[in-house]
């Protein structure tokens, strides 16, 4: 089951099988230059042969045009497969883009498809630490193993990073930050003394494309520099970061720019200095603009030492709060990056309307494969369908959420297990994160149709692997909590169920249970007021009771447990019922599992068959505790008169 230079690691959607088309043709590749040299490389892996007169041909366009630094065009005439690009990249994944569509690329006549990335730049954040921290581990919010990047507090075998930058390639990623946002001493080290071990991992990235990026911390002139300050305004914290910024760029050409988690859950920020977030970003913004670097500033800024008997302090509103006014005055190379959801990658939130809120600014969307509150990678979930509704959404009259954002970027679920993602049906959403950033209009289904074909073979039985992953997201959501109001996830590791694990702490994620009703009030009317951050048709709709969409009811309003939804159920006992179905759902899924018995690489069936186990326990439990739950505190009994503790 192994890659042909990684001994034990799963080839993901990369195995030999997958080059089965190209590998019986003659391929010409034109071109000079080091990636037109990776392609090549990448036709004589396959089995190819490079020749003159062939059947798929790899060059440069001409008279195509517009296909910009990164597009290719596809055709196939007189028994000839043609990629043309403009730019060495679009070579690249046209390649991929023929090893997708295996013997399909090389059947019939096809006229000219045009493929450009919606996105110039998708992006992955790794929240990987070169030490191993005393309690997130290495990875924070990783749950698949260590950090393919870090070992043993130095950079380790690059030839699992040349792996992995082979299958970002191939789904359209063209750059990754390295460490966690939130920077620690040693991680912050990487900007100066460790700065080689970044500068190596960039030589493995690019041949395939990828810049790097690093997280830094914004004390860096402090911690690193000994400076008495790092206001961001202050001449010498400029000049520090000036030439920091210099030595990078001097041992990493094409380095990508900084990552920038400031004045969030205790990281340092420019607040500590009086400053604005316009002020910090712009100046790391200055020092990278001279190399063509960018930063993403990052608006995930609350409180996170909230009093929970303070009922106005709302945290969906933080963001917004903290930015919107800044609109317009960050530079054209600072990246607003804010996450999809108002608080925080939960399994179902409204978008953020920052989204919306800051024309005059490049925002990117940060969404999170790595599934810290969607099943930790134990849960078998299919994220695709989430993405492209949240891609999808139309926030303003004239744009979707694709349209309004520049980039997007996520959290990376990969780690050095063998199947790269813990759960190896958590591959498929690695592959469909970068399959929605290259085009955001793809439906997910067939995206994972495509994974399937390309990971486990066009054999094997499709509608049962649809049939577990189709809906997986739906299903997470049916069982855990209610209605779009979040968390109920055990504090500190957010795995499994804790309905009050987070009611009294100062974190801000509440949902007010008591014996008459749930949710959070963020009405105009007589809420928080986070309704009126949206903007038309949206701020009335969440703030009407009536219109507000059922999925996102107990986001928006605090109702009785017999309020009566949009689908006409009473709010309990959709909880019931919604309950009992999911986990039921679960025990389907582990059932269908079983008709891939002997189609697929028996570690793979020994891992996934696991971790549907667990999936099946574990929605068990968030099914009694929920249901229990709210029956203690309502004092109403399941309609249907199931089982409730
Ligand atoms: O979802 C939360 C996580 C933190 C993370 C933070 C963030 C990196 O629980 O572990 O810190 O988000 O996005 O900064």
């Amino acid at each position: 089951m192994s890659t042909d230079d990684l001994d034990g690691v799963h080839p993901a959607w990369l195995p030999p099988e997958a080059f089965r088309a190209i590998a019986a043709r003659q391929v010409r590749v034109a071109g000079t230059g080091p990636l037109v040299e990776t392609v090549r490389a990448e036709v004589t892996r396959a089995g190819a042969t490079i020749a003159e007169d062939a059947e798929l041909v790899l060059g440069f366009a001409g008279e195509v045009g517009s296909l910009g630094d990164e597009g290719f065009a596809l055709s196939r005439r007189d028994g000839v497969t043609t990629v043309l690009a403009d730019a060495p990249a679009g070579l690249l994944y046209g390649f991929f883009h023929v090893v997708r569509l295996g013997e399909a690329a090389f059947t019939g006549d096809r006229p000219v498809e045009r493929h450009v990335p919606a996105m110039r730049r998708r992006m992955l954040d790794h929240w990987d630490h070169v030490d191993v921290h005393p309690v997130m581990g290495q990875v924070e919010r990783g749950y698949s193993g260590g950090s393919i990047f870090w070992r043993a507090g130095a950079a380790r075998d690059l030839a699992r990073v040349r792996a992995y930058a082979r299958l970002l390639a191939a789904v359209g990623i063209n750059a990754i930050s390295v460490n966690n946002v939130n920077v620690h001493a040693t991680e912050a080290k990487l900007l100066t003394e460790r700065l080689g071990d970044v500068a190596a991992i960039a030589d493995v990235l690019r041949p395939y494309g990828i810049r790097v990026h690093l997280s830094v911390n914004f004390a860096a002139p402090v911690i690193l520099g000994g400076l008495p300050t790092a206001d961001p305004l202050d001449e010498g914290v400029r000049a520090w970061w000036a030439e920091a910024t210099r030595r990078v760029y001097e041992a990493i050409p094409d380095f990508g720019g900084y990552v920038v988690k400031a004045d969030s859950e205790g990281q340092p920020g420019p607040f500590g200095y009086g400053r604005s977030h316009g002020d910090g970003a712009n100046a790391l913004a200055d020092a990278l603009a001279p190399f063509g670097g960018v930063v993403h500033w990052r608006a995930f800024v609350y409180n996170h030492r909230q009093d929970w008997r303070d009922r106005s302090t709302d945290r969906a509103r933080a963001a917004y709060d903290h930015f919107a006014p800044l609109d317009g005055q960050f530079r054209d190379n600072a990246i607003l990056q804010v996450k999809y959801g108002p608080i925080d990658f939960q399994t179902r939130e409204p978008i953020s309307p920052v989204i919306a809120a800051m024309p005059a600014t490049a925002v990117a969307v940060e969404l999170q494969v790595t599934q810290e509150y969607t099943g930790q990678q134990r849960h078998a979930c299919y994220l695709g369908p989430m993405w492209s509704a949240i891609l999808g959404f139309p926030l303003t009259e004239a744009a979707d959420v694709a349209g309004l954002a520049k980039e997007v970027v996520a959290v990376s679920n990969v780690g050095d297990d063998p199947f790269w993602t813990g759960h190896p049906l958590a591959q498929a959403n690695l592959y469909a994160f970068g399959r929605l950033a290259w085009d955001p209009a793809l439906d997910p289904v067939s995206i994972l149709d495509e994974w399937i074909d390309v990971t486990l073979g066009t054999e094997v039985d499709r509608e049962a692997l649809h049939a577990i992953l189709d809906d997986s997201w739906r299903t997470y959501e049916s069982y855990t909590a209610p209605l779009g109001v979040g968390f109920m996830v055990r504090p500190g590791h957010h795995y499994g169920p804790d309905v009050d694990g987070y009611e009294y702490t100062p974190w801000g994620t509440y949902h007010f249970a008591d014996r008459d009703g749930v949710g959070v009030d963020r009405t105009r009317a007589t809420g928080t007021g986070f309704t009126g951050q949206y903007p038309e048709p949206w701020s009335d709709v969440y703030e009407s009771l009536e219109r507000c969409p059922d999925e996102l009811l107990l986001f928006f309003h605090h109702v009785p447990y017999g309020h009566v939804l949009r689908n006409g159920s009473t709010v309990i006992q959709h909880i019931y019922d919604t309950h009992f179905a999911g986990a039921e759902r679960t025990v389907e899924m582990r059932r269908l599992w079983e008709r891939l018995a002997g189609q697929v690489d028996a570690g793979l069936d020994t891992r996934v068959r696991e971790r549907l186990d667990e999936q099946v326990r574990s929605a068990a439990e968030w099914r009694d505790q929920v249901n229990t739950y709210f029956y203690r505190k309502s004092g109403v009994p399941d309609a249907k008169g199931r089982r409730i503790y």
